[in-house]
């Protein structure tokens, strides 16, 4: 046994240099597990609430009140605790918050105290943290969607989509499927210079130029993949978050938000018909929030009309909570599910997601938040609980290779017991 002697918290910066928390936890034994804590820029409006400080410092993102209650009552009351104990130490958590939405204690007072229980009851065994979360089970690594252009609530760029995703779908390895996506990013950098266009990055390391359309976008990836000489539909899909709740207003679509006036104001039917037509014209593998997160009409819609080809991706819609997970599989809303640790708050909470999703049929892709530390435990987490695909931003800056980096070390560990889905991960429309 091991038992919790101390935990200390202390704020640290995440990759937009907005504050966050660190938690060590120590053990009895000497053992430290640590680990940080993301956050959001496009959150979902019933996400689990971030304990922020609204005080003068950081223009109000201080988190010194979340990082008081860890190091006061927290660290009190589960002194002395076996760190193997993690749903014991989530449900006392869960309880101590007692809010539906984890708004009294901040579910990233909560999160950073959950993770790094396990990685402390890891480290304690000696095990690499896959394999004590998913003992012998733990051997299918993700296909990545690698988002090589960054446009809403992430960059300046005007363009009403989030995310521009590669997903490299025919690989023998995970390796060898990152090494196209890397190689199509490079390619991309050039095409964008020989047009002039800016190579600066946004929030989640993908370029994020002055695009003339959500159409020229997808013509310029395409480009990057031909010409990086591999093969479009056969070896690489694309995958699109459009993070439709944040160009949601009064009732329509309004791609003047972000696109001015070249943008239009699109009805729910035409939303759905223009997604629909997207994936007639590109071979579009999975649609993230292509819908408003209260519009369950509209998702109902989508999903109707094109979920038997398409993967449909709740982010927003479902906040890796079982209880917005379980309305839209009892409706037969979407049919795969982002998982995002900080969007619920704990670790077993988000296993439980995982495991409902995955028994009803739902795929699942374990996800990064547009803020990001070096903590690279979704990589780990992917793995464990074999969600198949991760979404963990571009190929360039060091909080994004962090989790492509560990995921390399895994393959590597787990040799010739490793696997890599390809397209059996994903639902729909696949040339095999
Ligand atoms: C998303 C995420 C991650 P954010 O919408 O899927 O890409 O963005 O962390 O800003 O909510
Ligand atoms: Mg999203």
């Amino acid at each position: 046994m091991s038992f919790i002697k101390k935990i200390y918290a202390r704020q640290i910066f995440d990759s937009r240099g907005n504050p966050t928390i660190e938690v060590d936890v120590v053990t009895t034994e000497g053992v430290i597990g640590s680990s940080s804590v993301p956050s959001g820029a496009s959150r979902g409006k019933y996400e689990a609430v971030e304990l922020r400080d609204n005080g003068m410092d950081y223009f109000g993102k201080g988190v010194i009140k979340a990082i008081g209650y860890i190091n006061g009552i927290l660290c009190n009351e589960l002194v002395g605790t076996s760190v193997f104990k993690q749903n014991f130490i989530d449900q006392y958590l869960i309880q101590k918050d007692d809010t539906p939405n984890k708004n009294k204690l901040g579910s990233n007072a909560l999160l950073g105290v959950s993770l790094a229980i396990a990685k402390a009851a890891s480290n304690t065994m000696g095990v690499p943290l896959y394999k004590y979360l998913g003992g012998i089970n733990a051997s299918i690594l993700p296909v990545p969607m690698i988002n090589i252009i960054n446009g809403g609530m992430h960059s300046y760029s005007p363009i009403s989509f989030q995310e521009f995703m590669i997903v490299p779908i025919k690989f023998n390895s995970f390796s060898m499927a990152l090494k196209a996506g890397i190689e199509i990013f490079q390619q991309l950098k050039n095409i964008l210079q020989k047009r002039k266009l800016s190579t600066s990055v946004g929030d989640e390391g993908g370029f994020a130029p002055n695009f003339k359309s959500i159409e020229d976008v997808l013509d310029t990836i395409v480009q990057a993949i031909e010409e990086t000489g591999y093969k479009l539909k056969e070896q690489i899909m694309l995958a699109l978050d459009c993070a439709a709740s944040e160009f949601y207003k009064e009732g329509l679509y309004d791609y003047t938000i972000f696109e001015g006036i070249r943008g239009s104001k699109l009805t729910t039917e035409q939303q759905v018909e223009y997604l629909a037509n997207l994936c007639y014209r590109y071979p579009i593998q999975s649609i993230e929030d292509g819908m408003d997160q209260n519009d369950w009409v509209g998702w109902k819609k989508l999903t109707n009309k094109i979920g038997s080809k398409v993967q449909l991706v709740g982010d927003d819609l479902f906040v890796t909570n079982t209880k917005f997970l379980e309305k839209g599989i009892s409706e037969g809303i979407a049919n795969s599910i982002l998982v995002k640790v900080n969007q619920i708050g704990t670790l077993t909470e988000t296993m439980k997601t995982i495991n409902k999703a995955q028994d009803a049929g739902y795929t699942t892709v374990i996800s990064h938040r547009s803020g990001e530390t070096e903590d690279h435990i979704i990589s780990d987490l992917s793995v464990a609980f074999n969600t198949g695909q991760i979404k963990t931003g571009s190929v360039s800056r060091s909080d994004r290779m962090a989790k492509y980096n560990q995921l390399l070390r895994i393959e590597e560990k787990l040799g010739k017991f490793s696997s890599f889905p390809q397209w059996k991960t994903f639902r729909g429309r696949v040339n095999k």
